[in-house]
């Protein structure tokens, strides 16, 4: 496995210097931030972001996000056009050296939490999802901002694109999907580029919209529809792992030569579609992390990893979520994990 670290660009308050410093990181998992998503990234900030991460010591074999444009998500009438500029993407990251290319197909929200600064008992903050809570928001009227997402909408915006997706149930999303998968896949193939999707963050539908990567059946579903490499996975633990019907330890293993990038976080189950953000090991939260990575490394995981959400701790404060200090104890514990993992492999 190769260590890697989120980095959002010249405006993260984590420096790539800081980064480095993280012990056997390997590279930065980042993204071009000056283009809308649907737009064409120019190959000058690539090639900048390459240089900047490489001048750090640092490599940029990862991209976390190429956003999807919700016109390919809905299949509006842009979309071919708008599919065609997301190719050219990918071949560009290709020429410039990046292997894999992680993106979500999640209608309008990215990832959803209900809290930002829960506080846990020792003092520390983390994110949290309370889905009573959250229906007592109206996105529409802009009671929901949170940092990390790809995009931010107008109220306007936000209302006419929920409007839109009220004629996109699970299957016409299944369908868009599959036009998409079909132009890019083999764009990636020829560029040398695994794509990786992120599964939806909680993996249920919410707000009326549309989820599907979100439990094992729908992941051999997704999988069959291109059967080939470079359509895989993220798998990330702390999204798939807020319910408690998905059988982590066992899609680790199923998937494996498919998982092409692991976001590792752990999470507290707390309720009926409830939880809390915790540290990184085991016995912190609700998921099996030594399960999840000894089922990756038995089955042939050769992928990248990067320690997902930490909690706010040591008086940091940042980007919820993206702070170095509980990212990078995560970090520590990932490699340590997998050290004794493939070393007790190794000897038997
Ligand atoms: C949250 C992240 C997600 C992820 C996107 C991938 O912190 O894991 O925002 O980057 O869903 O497209």
């Amino acid at each position: 496995m190769k260590l890697t670290f989120r980095w959002y660009g010249d405006s993260d308050p984590v420096s790539l210097e800081q980064i480095a410093q993280i012990p056997q990181m390997s590279g930065i998992v980042s993204a071009v931030y000056d283009v809308k998503p649907g737009g064409v990234w120019s190959e000058e900030s690539i090639a900048a972001l390459k240089a900047k991460a490489q001048a750090a010591g640092l490599e940029f074999e990862v991209v976390e996000s190429v956003p999807v444009p919700e016109e390919i998500k809905y299949g509006g009438e842009n979309a071919p056009e708008l599919i065609a500029n997301y190719c050219e993407n990918v071949r560009r990251l290709g020429k410039a050296g990046v292997k894999c290319i992680c993106y979500n197909f999640m209608p309008v929200f990215d990832w959803l939490r209900s809290e930002l600064e829960h506080r846990n008992p020792d003092g520390s903050n983390s994110l949290a999802y309370d889905e009573a809570t959250l229906m007592t928001m109206n996105p529409a009227a802009g009671d929901l901002s949170l940092p990390g997402w790809d995009e931010s909408y107008t109220k306007e915006g936000l209302q006419k694109l929920l409007d839109i997706y009220k004629s996109v149930d699970e299957e016409k999303l299944w369908e868009n999907l599959e036009i998409f998968l079909k132009a890019v896949i083999p764009v990636a193939e020829e560029a040398g580029v695994n794509m990786a999707i992120h599964p939806d963050d909680p993996p249920w539908g919410i707000f009326g919209l549309p989820r599907i990567m979100t439990c094992e059946e729908n992941y051999d579903r997704f999988l069959s529809i291109v059967d080939s490499k470079a359509n895989g996975l993220t798998f990330c633990t702390g999204s798939l792992g807020a319910s408690a019907d998905n059988d982590l330890v066992k899609m680790a293993a199923k998937y494996a030569d498919r998982i092409h990038f692991l976001h590792l976080r752990n999470i507290l189950r707390t309720g009926e579609r409830q939880f809390c953000e915790v540290g990184h090991p085991t016995d912190c939260g609700s998921i099996d992390m030594y399960g999840i990575a000894k089922a990756l490394v038995d089955n042939g995981f050769d992928g990248y990893v990067r320690p997902d959400h930490g909690r706010m701790i040591w008086g940091e404060t940042g980007r919820y979520g993206y702070g170095l200090f509980d990212r990078a104890l995560g970090a520590t514990y990932i490699v340590g994990l997998f050290e004794g993992i493939e070393k007790t492999k190794n000897a038997k």
